[in-house]
């Protein structure tokens, strides 16, 4: 019996010490260990022993298993080991890596390429980017604005008022924000305001919401002059090549002189004609599209800042403003100003 004994612990140590994986390793645990493994037999069986072997067999029985479940233990440790160190090393995963499938990449709305395309070429030229509220008080909406009482763009039509309070409404420019930094910082100042506007208008080339930039430079000796050469520089920038600004007379409450500006043509280079002879149909033969407005800051503007240090005796300049979604049809060829609030993604894929 000790014989067996001695031959059953040599098999399962070999076993044990060569067990690829703890999956074989457990099978060699109840073969040699469990319930019907023969030394269980063996050491269940000891009490039917003759008397004289009971105490050799018991003996040589028990210090075989516990040799073989410390052999067990201590083969389980390695396997456990160098099986977590291979698991480490294949499963390894790069939390960097996108995801599948990779996300496309958004593309940058027209209307905000466009602004800042503007915002950029103002800020090289000296300018700061002022923003302030759409929901506006009347004083700084039409007020300040020199707008006298009964002015056509008051009217109801025009302007979106809140319901509550006819004093405050969305907007229709971004001229009051202008008022606003004028209030908070004195002259010289150079500065445009972007963002949403307001108007009860609504068809192919006018929306109830659309985006204007607006710029002013005020500071002693600014003359039109000044105006015609930045609006050069901001439609070149815009345009490109070497468009020019073109200013006609016009009327606006607040600037005195007014005008409207145009850019000489992109596509027919100013000439009215394209190469095949026939007319151009961007500026419809003429040579020039309309931008924007633009004027002189009325002096009864200035009064309603003069507390702020804007003295008009001393301190002079011009105000432009530009419609963006105008300027981006025209660099795109949009046709329709509705695209650009529909939210197909194709148009903003379109122009990436
Ligand atoms: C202050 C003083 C003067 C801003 C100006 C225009 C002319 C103008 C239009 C262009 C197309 C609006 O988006 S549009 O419909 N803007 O023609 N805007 S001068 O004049 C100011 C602004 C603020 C204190």
């Amino acid at each position: 019996m000790l014989d067996r004994i001695e031959e059953i612990r040599t098999e399962a140590a070999g076993a044990i010490e060569t067990a690829p994986d703890t999956a074989e390793l457990e099978e060699l645990r109840v073969h040699y260990l469990g319930r019907k493994a023969e030394l269980t037999t063996i050491l269940r069986g000891i009490a039917g022993l003759p008397a004289e072997e009971r105490g050799q067999v018991g003996a040589g029985a028990n210090k075989a298993r516990q040799e073989l479940e410390s052999l067990l233990e201590e083969r389980a440790g390695a396997l456990d080991a160098s099986e977590l160190e291979s698991r480490l090393a294949t499963d390894r995963i790069d939390v960097t890596l996108p995801g599948a499938p990779a996300r496309p990449v958004g593309h940058t709305h027209l209307i905000t390429r466009t602004t800042r395309l503007i915002e950029d070429t103002m800020v090289g030229l000296g300018y700061r980017v002022m923003e302030g509220p759409e929901v506006e008080h009347d004083y700084y909406n039409f007020t300040a604005l020199n707008h006298p009482p009964g002015h056509p763009a008051r009217m109801l039509q025009d302007t979106f008022y809140m319901q509550s309070d006819p004093e405050v409404l969305l907007r229709t420019h971004t001229s009051p924000v202008q008022v606003r930094s004028m209030e908070a910082q004195p002259p010289p100042i150079f500065m445009i305001a972007p963002g949403k506007v307001y108007r009860r208008d609504s068809d192919a080339t006018h929306s109830p919401m659309f985006h204007q930039v607006e710029g002013l430079a005020i500071g002693e000796g600014i003359t039109l002059a000044d105006l015609q050469g930045t609006l050069d520089e901001l439609l070149r920038a815009i345009f490109g090549g070497n468009r020019e600004a073109r200013m006609r007379p016009h009327f606006f409450p607040f600037t005195e002189p007014s005008v409207e500006f145009d850019v000489s043509c992109f596509q027919c280079e100013g000439t009215g004609e394209l190469p095949g002879g026939e007319r151009c149909n961007l500026c419809k033969g003429i040579g020039w599209i309309e931008v924007g407005g633009a004027g002189m800051v009325d002096p009864n503007v200035l009064g309603f800042v003069e507390a702020g240090g804007y003295d008009s005796e001393r301190v002079q300049g011009f105000a432009f403003g530009m419609g963006v979604e105008r300027i981006a049809m025209l660099r795109h060829g949009v046709p329709d100003l509705r695209r650009f609030f529909d939210n197909d993604v194709r148009i903003l894929e379109q122009f990436s």
